[in-house]
């Protein structure tokens, strides 16, 4: 298994749409196995193919407490979204140190399959409402800065271009 680098904002690949996974194989399974462990490292909730600069409809999200009950969703569509919304305090292992609110369904039911191409519907809630809606906009070429105003994305834009012109020193 491999650590796999993670794209940071304003990198412009963030904002490709990614397209669906045609044939779950072994590459597929492999790159799986290999964000699952990126997300771990990171010590992040989820990841979207798309930070790993891979363009296909791939997400892998784990909210619990332990970091033992990983969830795969490969083609992951909305179903079904609450009317009721809520602002909720979110952050990104591509905008590394900004966390800010956004309005999300308060839960959402997501159809995908899992790594095996085994259909399934996950009703999510809470934490995982959040994160689900978060990575599949990613998905989408969407971050969650997009969501802030025109004032605080530029700050932050400044922010992590300096940040990252300090690392490249
Ligand atoms: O997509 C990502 O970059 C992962 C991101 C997912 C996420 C976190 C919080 C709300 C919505 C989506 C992260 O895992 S950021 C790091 C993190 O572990 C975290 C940050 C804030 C709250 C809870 C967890
Ligand atoms: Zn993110």
């Amino acid at each position: 298994m491999a650590l796999l680098p993670i794209l940071c904002y304003p990198d412009p690949k963030l904002h490709r749409v990614a397209k669906v996974v045609v044939s779950i194989d072994a590459r597929i399974q492999t790159l799986v196995a290999n964000m699952l462990e990126t997300m771990y490292d990171a010590k992040g909730i989820g990841l979207a193919a798309t930070q790993v600069d891979v363009h296909e409809r791939l997400i892998v999200i784990d909210v619990s407490e332990e970091r033992d009950t990983p969830l795969v969703l490969i083609n992951p569509e909305l179903v079904w979204t609450s009317p009721e919304t809520h602002l909720n305090e979110e952050g990104c292992l591509s905008v590394p140190g900004i966390y800010d609110g956004v309005e999300r369904h308060d839960a959402v039911h997501v159809r995908a399959l899992d790594e095996q191409g085994k259909a399934r519907t996950i009703e999510a809630t809470q934490l995982l409402a959040v994160c689900v809606q978060h990575e599949m906009d990613h998905l989408m070429g969407k971050v969650f800065v997009e969501y802030l105003s025109p004032l605080k994305r530029n700050r932050i834009k400044k922010k992590m271009i300096k940040a990252q012109r300090e690392d490249a020193k």
